[in-house]
């Protein structure tokens, strides 16, 4: 058991978005950090160092057209040099003046070729780099009852992803993410779980569902959207963060560890947690006031803690609980699981995995805060939007 155990931890990937080593903000001020990436190649060196300390972070999402460059291809060579590689590619049609009524699902069919082209870009830059996953949020939605169709709005958002559907290479896939609410505030052209499943199942196997876990109206069940979406083949990744109001875009596991055990224990109870699953671990946050390389090996720690608990859940007694009809025992079974300290284990497999047992306080002492400060004066720092 402890060796299965160990195994998958040490197995266990969990992919870094370039963006979260930008600046970030809220829509009342963006705090510049020191040392900021001003590239994509600064940010990819930054998500490199989270991996070189956890050792289970070997790869790197990018946001087109934040990320972008002339030569992917460079890129991608740059970023296995320094051990790691290229994720998933995001796609933005969320901050072109064009897309203030919408994207795809815009009523002027000539911002909707503008916004399809932008996804077949993604689909491209993908297929150059060799990366699976291209993923898809929409910030499309109206604000005002009246203001749109509800209906034709489907009908347009179906279309752009059917062509952007067409255009994937066989090993490709299309991740369509949803989000409740935000910019929009009426109506949201991807809301929930329920409507991406319905446009992933008309669309075919290449198409999956997106779970940011900030993406939902508080008290959500988000264990069951992953029971269920698993159960149907279709859960393609999760974007990793954790809030306490709206989509705070806070450090996995900070605002809600149970919530946090409770999915990976729907992966795990489904055996989905290794990478043959086809089930994407991945993060989406911001760091906003905390120094970020850091809060990244924070979060993929927290990601470790949440599935050496799911893993220690005593699956054979769990079951008997759960047939014989014994409630406070199966509860118990889970509890005993989520209250283990599980920071031991994780410090032996680190060692066993020939890491530094303490990922923070080792970056800590490696000096590479100092450097970029010292190195990375002038130009100008990557941050959201740029
Ligand atoms: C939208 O809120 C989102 O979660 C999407 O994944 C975007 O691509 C990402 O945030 C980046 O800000
Ligand atoms: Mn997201």
């Amino acid at each position: 058991m402890t060796e299965a155990v160990r195994a998958a931890l040490r197995a266990q990937r969990i992919e870094l978005p370039s963006w979260a080593f930008g600046n970030s903000g809220t829509r009342f001020k963006v705090f510049g950090q020191r040392g900021v990436p001003r590239t994509p190649f600064e940010k990819v060196e930054d998500a490199a160092r989270v991996h070189a300390f956890t050792g289970v972070a070997p790869t790197v999402a990018l946001h087109i057209p934040w990320d972008r460059v002339d030569d992917y291809s460079r890129l991608a060579g740059f970023a296995k040099e320094l051990g790691v590689g290229l994720g998933t590619i995001n796609a933005n049609v969320f901050q072109d003046d064009d897309y203030m009524l919408g994207s795809v699902t815009n009523p002027d069919p000539v911002v909707r070729r503008k916004a399809i082209d932008h996804l077949l870009e993604c689909v491209d830059i993908a297929g150059q780099v060799g990366v699976r996953d291209v993923k898809l949020w929409f910030s499309d939605g109206t604000n005002y009852p009246g203001q749109d169709s509800i209906r034709a709005r489907q009908d347009r958002l179906a279309e752009a992803l059917q062509e952007t559907y067409d255009r994937l290479g066989d090993d490709q896939r299309l991740l369509l993410e949803y989000k409740l609410f935000e910019p929009a505030f009426y109506t949201t052209d991807v809301p929930d779980w329920g409507t991406a499943y319905a446009h992933c199942l008309r669309l075919g196997p290449k198409a999956q569902v997106v779970i940011d876990t900030g993406h939902h109206a508080p008290g959500t069940n988000i264990e069951f959207i992953v029971a269920f979406l698993l159960r149907e083949g279709k859960l393609g990744a999760f974007d990793f963060n954790s809030r306490f109001y709206a989509d705070d875009d806070l450090m996995v596991g900070a605002a809600d560890p149970f919530q946090l055990f409770r999915i990976m224990h729907e992966i795990v109870s489904a055996d989905a947690l290794k990478a043959e699953a086809g089930v994407a671990f991945m993060l989406d946050q911001c760091h906003n006031i905390e120094p970020k390389i850091p809060a990244q090996i924070r979060s993929v720690m927290n990601v470790q803690e949440a599935t050496a608990k799911a893993l220690l859940v005593d699956r054979d007694a769990l079951t008997g609980a759960q047939q014989a009809g014994d409630v406070l025992g199966a509860n118990a079974v889970l509890m005993d699981a989520y209250n283990t300290d599980v920071r031991p284990l994780l410090a032996d497999v680190r060692r066993e995995m020939g890491l530094d047992p303490d990922p923070v306080g080792a970056y800590q002492r490696s000096g590479y805060t100092e450097k970029i400060v010292a190195g990375r004066v002038g130009g100008q720092q990557a941050g959201w939007g740029a």
